[in-house]
């Protein structure tokens, strides 16, 4: 009995073999003898689900026994991609797992391809909180994601004749391997109704008596780390319609009606908003979060009661992590439960929740700041209005005593927006009031906070504000991502250890100019183009040349981030291109410029910049005069295995954001560790990067954040560009046909209306570019600098930005499973 019990799976060939055809003959039910690739990836997948489930298993019984303070990660957004070989890769047996399939018959990256991405995400804030979960497991601590299982991820990218169409992303169609369903895990979450007063032991009580009730399912998602038995939980909430029904509905005689009635609670989880950052104020995003909110605070309120009876030491035992603000109902959620459930005093609950929260946001903007309607909250959720009017009347109060009766001032840091035509809830000043920490994603990120956003909020808190660099991980972006740089880099360290402890990789810097570890370095990044030209053919029939300076821009389209910037400067090439002597075209380096990302759905103007790169495209990829010095290639659908591919095959990749838009930039740090020499602005974490890698191996342009403003305020008086005029007039004038469509971009970037400043940093922006044409003919010099980026990438790991969250904002420590 002892051997059955202690039976871990075995990673012999032999065992996963039969492990693999097992899960073919009952899981997938197909015959042992004949399966497709799909059929072994699923299979296969299986198979490794197994493992992960064992581990899990290990890791949260030893959570429990040890009870240390927990992490609770809650966002709404969470961009994992493929998990397959990222999975076997953490649990250290992708090679035995490759060889026993080869013995099979099968290929692992063959089957690794058939693997859709999950995509419950938009971009840069999901994608981060991905690789957070990854540092979270492989640094040990006692951490859970919390999410939302939405039906449809973010929309496929369709491109038309040139233009964007969004399709649905139904990813569960072929089900899922890595997810497990909790059909007992499941909480009832309500919606509206009124808020009525009872009086228990001569105490007077408020009670919310809803109007309407969903379940909540979880479906949990293992989170292995990479050295580590360590596997954490991802779990995810679907809607499903209440098992708490009144069953009187059905006595009604129209059954019917009331089943398909009932139904419609799983539209709550049923699609991911795409991010369109002006488009607030909708119901069913805002029962999203409250859905999503309702069921993670349940979850992790009887978590604590089942080891704990007085709430007083839930600080003690609970960080709640809020990624912006999409979550920050937590807080009036809390409060709720608090006093209206668990009947502590108002102060009492308030002290507690005053210690429990902190709020990252990954917002700069101001007008970008999430606001909820006064009136759709009390509809909704009647009594969590009241309890948010209730900390913003005390916080008042608080206020006036510390600032005297400004009111203007009074009135900015306010939770209630009473200006215009409707009251609105701050959901930022909500969360700032009420949490412990309030982190910015760069340095430059939190002086903006400090100047600008939060300035009120910082005179008044300033040991509140800090910053934690964002990161990316290094496992899924070296070690999954780019397995042969891997390899030279563990030859060259003489060690794998760097996929654990980053900072190792300033251990290449002694290579940089080494003959030999530089040829080992081309051909790795000369196959990585190979397979990346290989893409491009096969998505948009253009054939590429390898030895072309591949050069990317690939992100959400953004205004801010100018890829109209990106896309002038290509005209301005092709132009030069056209008017030179034939003699002179042997001096050009050609370029292959890759443009990708997906614009918000209602987005009209970075829909327009989608639609000018594919006319451009058409212009200078059928121009024979032109040949192999120029080609331009959209690549739609962009995704994080789409970035996989890309930043491994990129030698220079483009960040050109107007300086202080982008509160730190995590692609950059992609590009980075994979030694593609980044082309940016001084922005967001790029300024942090320059310090890590030094300005001469960068081609840095641009104004500075602190010169936009008083560039912004000069307006027609800045200095024109003659160059960027005449590209703008080509493109309005229909040289690119097109002529009325392009006619409101064109005026977004002219005069008084070039809010981003393109004109501006044109002309530095093409002395970056003709830096980056010289540093590439000498590839001596060129390898040099990739080599440098790659070594000096060891800051930019979420490791470092978990570890240092951990430490001064969570206060929580590693709790390692033992074997
Ligand atoms: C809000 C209201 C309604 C619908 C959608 C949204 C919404 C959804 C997602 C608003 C914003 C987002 C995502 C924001 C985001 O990804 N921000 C990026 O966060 C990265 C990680 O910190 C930073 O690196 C980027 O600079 C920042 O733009």
């Amino acid at each position: 009995l002892f051997g059955l019990m202690d039976g871990f799976l075995k990673n012999d060939p032999l065992s996963l073999q039969t492990d693999i055809l097992d899960h073919v003959e009952y899981t997938v039910a197909r015959s042992r003898f004949s399966f497709d690739d799909f059929e072994a990836y699923q299979a296969l997948s299986h198979s490794v689900r197994d493992r992960l489930i064992e581990r899990w298993h290990e890791t949260q019984q030893y959570f429990k026994r040890k009870d240390p303070k927990r992490l609770y990660f809650l966002s709404l957004e969470f961009l994992m991609g493929r998990s397959l070989s990222n999975s076997v890769i953490n649990l250290g047996i992708r090679d035995h797992y490759a060889d026993a399939l080869k013995q099979l018959g099968f290929d692992f990256e063959v089957l690794a391809e058939q693997e859709g991405d999950a995509a419950l995400g938009n971009g840069g804030l999901a994608r981060l909180s991905a690789c957070q979960m990854d540092s979270l497991a492989t640094l040990d601590f006692p951490a859970w994601g919390y999410g939302l299982r939405y039906q449809y991820g973010s929309f496929r990218q369709v491109i038309l004749d040139g233009f964007q169409h969004e399709q649905p992303d139904y990813w569960l169609n072929f089900g899922n391997p890595w997810e497990i369903e909790r059909v007992h895990v499941s909480y009832p979450v309500k919606f509206y109704g009124t808020v009525e007063e009872d009086i228990l032991n001569g105490q007077k009580y408020k009670i919310w008596v809803p109007g309407e009730m969903v379940e909540a399912v979880a479906y949990d998602n293992p989170i292995p780390g990479y050295g580590t038995r360590n596997t954490i939980n991802l779990r995810l909430w679907a809607a499903k319609p209440s098992g708490q029904d009144d069953m009187e509905s059905y006595n009604t005689g129209d059954y019917i009606n009331a089943i398909v009635n009932r139904q419609k609670a799983e539209t709550i989880s049923c699609v991911l908003y795409p991010d369109d950052r002006s488009y607030q104020g909708k119901e069913l995003r805002l029962k999203q979060h409250y859905f999503f909110v309702s069921a993670s605070l349940q979850d992790i309120i009887r978590r604590f009661k089942e080891e704990h009876n007085n709430f007083e030491t839930l600080p003690d035992k609970v960080a709640l992590q809020l990624t912006d603000t999409h979550p920050s109902l937590a807080i009036a959620e809390v409060m709720r439960v608090f006093v209206d459930e668990e009947h502590l005093s108002w102060n009492r609950a308030w002290d507690i929740v005053c210690k429990i929260f902190s709020f990252t946001t990954h917002t700069i903007q101001p007008e970008a700041l999430e606001k909820i309607p006064v009136d759709l909250l009390g509809s909704l959720l009647p009594r969590h209005l009241q309890i948010i009017y209730d900390i913003n009347c005390n916080f008042m109060e608080e206020l006036k005593k510390k600032i005297g009766l400004d009111y203007s001032r009074l009135s900015r840091m306010s939770i209630i927006e009473e200006e215009g035509p409707v009251k609105n809830i701050r959901m930022a000043n909500l969360s700032v009031i009420c949490s412990h920490t309030v982190n910015g994603v760069s340095r430059i990120h939190l002086e903006l906070l400090k100047t600008k956003v939060f300035k009120d909020f910082y005179e008044l808190w300033p040991q509140k504000f800090q910053y934690k660099t964002n990161g990316v991980t290094q496992r899924r972006w070296i070690v999954v991502s780019n397995p042969n740089l891997c390899a030279l880099i563990s030859k060259w360290l003489g060690t794998e250890a760097w996929i654990r402890n980053v900072d190792l990789l300033m251990g290449l810097r002694e290579y940089a100019a080494d003959a030999d570890f530089q040829q080992e370095w081309k051909l790795v990044r000369r196959l990585n183009k190979i397979r990346l030209a290989e893409y491009i053919e096969a998505m948009s029939g253009v054939k590429v040349s390898i030895d072309a300076m591949f050069d990317v821009q690939i992100k959400r389209i953004h205004e801010y981030k100018r890829q109209l910037l990106n896309l002038i400067g290509i005209i301005h090439r092709y132009d030069c291109i056209k008017n030179m002597e034939k003699s002179d075209r042997r001096k050009v380096v050609p370029r292959v410029c890759i443009i990708g990302g997906k614009a918000a759905p209602g987005y009209e103007i970075a829909k327009k910049i989608i639609k000018l790169c594919h006319a451009v495209a058409e212009k200078i990829n059928n121009d024979p005069g032109v040949g192999d010095l120029l080609k331009l290639v959209f690549i739609p659908d962009y995704n994080v295995s789409v970035a996989e591919l890309v930043v491994p095959g990129s030698d220079l990749s483009q960040h050109i954001s107007t300086a202080g838009y982008e509160a730190s930039g995590t692609g950059n740090m992609k590009f980075l560790m994979n030694g593609c020499l980044l082309l940016a602005t001084a922005d967001g974490s790029t300024v942090e990067i320059i310090e890590e890698i030094g300005e001469e191996n960068m081609f840095i342009f641009g104004a500075k954040v602190h010169e936009v403003p008083t560039l912004r305020d000069k307006g027609s008086a800045r200095k024109p560009s003659l160059q960027f005029a005449r590209i703008v007039r080509m493109i309005r004038e229909g040289y690119f046909g097109f002529k009325d469509y392009f006619g409101s971009l064109c005026d977004a970037v002219e005069g008084n209306g070039d809010f981003y400043l393109l004109e501006h940093d044109f002309e530095s922006y093409l002395e970056a570019q003709a830096s980056a044409d010289k540093a590439f003919v000498d590839q001596k010099r060129w390898t040099q600098m990739s080599i440098l980026s790659t070594a000096g990438s060891g800051k930019f790991s979420t490791d470092r930005t978990i570890a240092e969250y951990a430490e001064s904002t969570w206060g929580i420590e590693p709790c390692k499973c033992p074997f």
